[in-house]
C-alpha cells in the first residue's frame, strides 16, 4: 500500500557573525513558506540554525560564549514562535537544530522535531560525535571546529519515533488485522547532527527500529585541512569537491544500507565572506539515489513526494536484518572505541 507524503529540506545559506538571530528567523520563515507552497508537509532545518557557525571561533565561557545558545525549553523560545506558528497553522512538521543551554547550564548541539498534528515538539535528540579540537589549533590561520570544548556529548538515546498525521490511512493501534503491522503505520523517523551521519552505527540503531526516514541537518566546512587531513595539496575548489563527495558517499551509502529515505539540510556558503561550508541538501531514496538536491551555496528549497513503501523492498530482501545478521560477530562494535590492531608478525 503507498504511503506517500511530501518532505523537504530547507538550506540556509551564509549567516555572518554580526547576523542578527532575529533576521535569520525571517529567512527561515520565507524558506518555509516557500516549501509549504510546494506541498511540504515535513521541512528539516540545518544544523545550528539560528547563528553563524560559531565553533570555528574561539569564545570564553560565560556569556560570551553563551549568546550563542537558547536558554531552557525551545518550545517556549519567543525567537521561534512565529515559526511554530507557522507550522501549526499550516500544519506542517519541522526538524531544527539550534544550540540548547539547558536550565543547569549544560551545553549541547541539539534538534528537535515539532509534530504539527500534535501541537507540540514530540522528540528532541543532542549530537554524539563531537569532531574537532579542545584547543583551537597553534596555526594562525587554521580552520577551527571547537566543538568538544563548547558541547557536551548528547545523552539522548538513539530513539525512533513515529510522526502522526503525515499519511493518510495509517495503521493505529487496536485496528489490526490479520497479518503484520510492519510497513503499515505512522512514519518511523530518526534524528543525527552533522558528524553524526559520517558513523555507520547511529545510522544502525535506528535501523533497527525500523527507522523509514532519517534527517539530519548539517555545517560541513569545506576547507579545514588540519582536520579534513588531505595528503595531497588541493586548490579549494578541489577541497570543496572532495568534502562534497564525502558528504554524498556517507548519506547514499547509509540510506541504502538501512534500507530508508534520508533528508538533510545544509548551513551553506561564506560566513562573513570567507568561512566555506558545502550546500548538498538533498532528498536520498532507499536505493541510495538523489532524488532531489539543492544548486546553490544560499537560502534554497527543495522539496520531493516519497513513497515510505520504497522502503520494504531493501528492508524485506538484500538488508533484511532479522535473515541476515550475524549479531555474534560484531562485539567490537559495542565494546571497544579505538582501534587494536593485531600484534606485528616475526
Ligand atoms: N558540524 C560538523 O559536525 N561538521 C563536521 C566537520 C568535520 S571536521 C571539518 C562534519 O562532519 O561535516
Amino acid at each position: 500500500m503507498p504511503r506517500i507524503l511530501t518532505v523537504a529540506a530547507a538550506q540556509v545559506g551564509p549567516v555572518h557573525l554580526t547576523s542578527s538571530k532575529e533576521e535569520t528567523v525571517e529567512r527561515l520563515l520565507a524558506l518555509f513558506n516557500t516549501a509549504a507552497s510546494q506541498g511540504a508537509q515535513l521541512i528539516v532545518y540545518p544544523e545550528l540554525t539560528l547563528t553563524t557557525f560559531f565553533p570555528r571561533h574561539l569564545f570564553q565561557n560565560g556569556d560570551e560564549l553563551d549568546k550563542w545558545f537558547e536558554k531552557g525549553d525551545i518550545s517556549e523560545s519567543p525567537l521561534l514562535k512565529p515559526l511554530f506558528e507557522a507550522a501549526a497553522e499550516k500544519k506542517v512538521d519541522f526538524y531544527f537544530g539550534y544550540a540548547e543551554l539547558t536550565v543547569d547550564s549544560k551545553h549541547y548541539n541539539s534538534s528537535f522535531y515539532y509534530s504539527a498534528e500534535l501541537g507540540k515538539i514530540i522528540s528532541r535528540y543532542r549530537k554524539v560525535h563531537l569532531p574537532g579540537t579542545f584547543e583551537p589549533f597553534a596555526k594562525a590561520d587554521a580552520v577551527n571546529q571547537l566543538e568538544k570544548r563548547y558541547f557536551l556529548p548528547g545523552d539522548i538515546p538513539f530513539d525512533a519515533f513515529r510522526a502522526p498525521g503525515l499519511i493518510k490511512g495509517a495503521l493505529k493501534k487496536g485496528q489490526e488485522a490479520t497479518g503484520s503491522t510492519i510497513g503499515k503505520g505512522d512514519p518511523i523517523l530518526g534524528q543525527l547532527i552533522c558528524n553524526d551521519r559520517r558513523w555507520p552505527e547511529p545510522w544502525r540503531v535506528y535501523g533497527l527500529q525500523g527507522m523509514e526516514l532519517m534527517l539530519i541537518g548539517y555545517n560541513t566546512t569545506s576547507h579545514s585541512p588540519e582536520l579534513w587531513g588531505s595528503k595531497k595539496p588541493m586548490t579549494l575548489d578541489e577541497e570543496y569537491k572532495e568534502v562534497m563527495f564525502h558528504h554524498k558517499l556517507v548519506m547514499q551509502a547509509n540510506s541504502y544500507g538501512n534500507s530508508c529515505f534520508s533528508v538533510c539540510a545544509a548551513r551553506a556558503g561564506a560566513d562573513d565572506g570567507k568561512w566555506g561550508m558545502i550546500g548538498g541538501s538533498c532528498i536520498i531514496d532507499p536505493q541510495g539515489h538523489i532524488v532531489a538536491e539543492t544548486k546553490t551555496d544560499d537560502d534554497e528549497v527543495v522539496v520531493a513526494a516519497i513513497d515510505l513503501e520504497d522502503c520494504r523492498q531493501g528492508k524485506e530482501k538484500i538488508f533484511d536484518f532479522d535473515r541476515h545478521r550475524r549479531t555474534e560477530h560484531y562485539g567490537l562494535i559495542s565494546e571497544q572505541t579505538g582501534v587494536k590492531e593485531p600484534e606485528l608478525l616475526e
